[in-house]
């Protein structure tokens, strides 16, 4: 009999992650609440996907009560857990856990995680990809948009489970041991919902104290962050870096274990076991040296996870990216759109600009600001951006750190924005949505905006 079978549970925030538990938790036979602080008119996709299970609703608030009268509450990652009514709960004893730890708990395959601040869709998607050309069945979710929960519930039978982990679904995680952990930087994010930047690197640290003895931990060494990580990590460590290791010396290029990529190289070298691998980057469709980041991580996950190499090569030959990641649109009159609506926070709206070295960029950015600093992206904008278009909450903010660098404007609406860029533009530029800020203040989700950038892009 399932424990949480007649047991109050209490889920908190209505969306993807939010449906996942509450369809678990029903078919446990656990008795379950919903609340969100949104109203149910704003709820009504959600909804729809559970209409056939009995469920009680406390819509449009958090009450206190519903809380305290609860047997466990999960939260969703998207919910402050400094709310007044959880901390009350979790003062009053009350159990507080996560669809992530809820799923981790009771996964049997080997887990993949990945976590981050950037890279981590690319990298999570590259090893899914790499899993299936090995004919190995897998099942990608978590943080990319398909809560690990739905896999338990009802997913499709498979032998590996590879999962984007977000800071967010990283904070209650206690019992998850992954086989392999992937690290694929760390920088400025989420701001807004940490009170500095050492409580968001302890969320993300979570899946290192996760990993045991057995477990195999994949490192940037090129992100000082994520490379002091090394000394406190409990298994094996595998390093991806842009520098020769032999330059780096010592005891670090005696028994590298990994992967690294020269920028201009063609090809990536690995180190796996004590065997040179190479990897051909010939025919690799995705822009940007940092995308050579992301299949070095993903190379060295799946290497130690048994994915064999020509498996590996096949992918990094054919695959063609991730929607809302550096993604053509369309070319017109000689101009070419690239939707990066996944460029929330400033380090990944770099990267972009860094993907174009030779085109002039006329960028469109802004939306909601996650109390970051845009003053790193001068050199940057002053470098590469023809044009800067500015729009959403953030806007006022940018144009003060950025604005004087370049010709910029400030516009009211994603129509504007894409007019005016096309208007401006000339034969051979890049026009760019790289928001460089969250989605939130104008759309449900990065997807959305994207989604509308693109349809946008195609009407003109
Ligand atoms: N809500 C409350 N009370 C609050 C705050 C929010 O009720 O105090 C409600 C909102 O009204 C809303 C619901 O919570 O209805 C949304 O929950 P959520 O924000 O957790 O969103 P989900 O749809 O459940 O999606 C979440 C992840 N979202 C976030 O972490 C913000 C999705 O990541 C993830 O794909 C999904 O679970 C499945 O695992 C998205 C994301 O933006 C892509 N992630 C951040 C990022 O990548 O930067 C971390």
């Amino acid at each position: 009999m399932s424990k949480f079978k007649g047991k109050k549970v209490l889920v908190v925030g209505f969306g993807l992650s939010g449906v996942a538990v509450t369809r678990y938790m029903c078919k446990q036979g656990a008795r379950v609440t919903v609340t969100d602080s949104k109203q149910k008119t704003e709820l009504n996709d959600s909804i729809k996907a559970v209409a056939e299970l009995k469920i009680e609703y406390d819509l449009g608030k958090h009450t206190n009560k519903t809380f305290h009268t609860s047997d466990m509450i999960v939260v969703s990652p998207g919910v402050p857990l400094n709310i007044r009514p959880l901390e009350e709960a979790r003062e009053m004893n009350v159990q507080v856990t996560t669809e992530v730890e809820l799923a981790a708990s009771v996964l049997k395959e080997p887990l993949i995680a990945v976590t981050g601040t950037n890279g981590k869709t690319t990298v999570t998607t590259l090893i899914g990809e790499m899993f299936k050309a090995d004919g190995k069945p897998a099942y990608v979710g978590g943080n990319i948009g398909r809560p690990l929960l739905d896999y338990v519930t009802d997913g499709p039978k498979s032998d590996y489970v590879v999962a984007e982990l977000s800071s967010f679904q990283l904070e209650l995680v206690r019992r998850m041991v992954p086989a392999c952990a992937v690290f694929t930087n760390i920088e400025p994010d989420h701001l807004d919902r940490y009170v500095d930047m050492n409580a968001y690197i302890a969320a993300k640290k979570r899946l290192l104290a996760a990993c045991d003895r057995n477990s195999y931990v994949v490192l940037n060494h090129d992100d000082p962050i994520v490379s002091s990580f090394a000394s406190e990590c409990p298994g094996k460590v595998l390093w991806f870096t842009k520098r020769d290791p032999m330059s780096i010396g010592g005891e670090f290029a005696e028994r590298f274990h990994g992967a690294y990529f020269i920028p201009g190289s063609t090809e990536i070298v690995a180190k796996i076991n004590g065997k040179e691998e190479r990897y051909n980057l010939a025919k690799l469709k995705l822009f940007g040296d940092h995308n050579r980041e992301n299949v070095m991580a993903a190379l060295c996950a799946c290497r130690m996870m048994g994915v064999s190499a020509q498996a590996i090569q096949k992918v990094i030959d054919e695959f063609d990216g991730v929607s809302h990641r550096l993604e053509f649109v369309r070319r017109k009159g000689g101009v070419f759109f690239i939707n990066d609506s996944k460029a929330t926070n400033p380090a990944s709206l770099q990267r972009s600009l860094q993907a174009f070295k030779k085109n002039p960029v006329i960028l469109v950015a802004g939306g909601k600001d996650k109390d970051l600093d845009f003053t790193p992206l001068a050199e940057l904008v002053r470098r590469r951006v023809k044009i800067l278009i500015l729009l959403g909450e953030a806007k006022e903010k940018m144009n003060r750190a950025i604005g004087d660098l370049t010709e910029t404007y400030l516009v009211g609406t994603f129509e504007e924005a894409v007019l005016l860029a096309y208007q401006k533009s000339r034969s051979g530029d890049i026009i760019m949505l790289a928001p460089g800020c969250s989605s939130l203040d104008m759309f449900r989700n990065y997807e959305e905006r994207g989604d509308y950038f693109k349809k946008l892009v195609h009407q003109l």
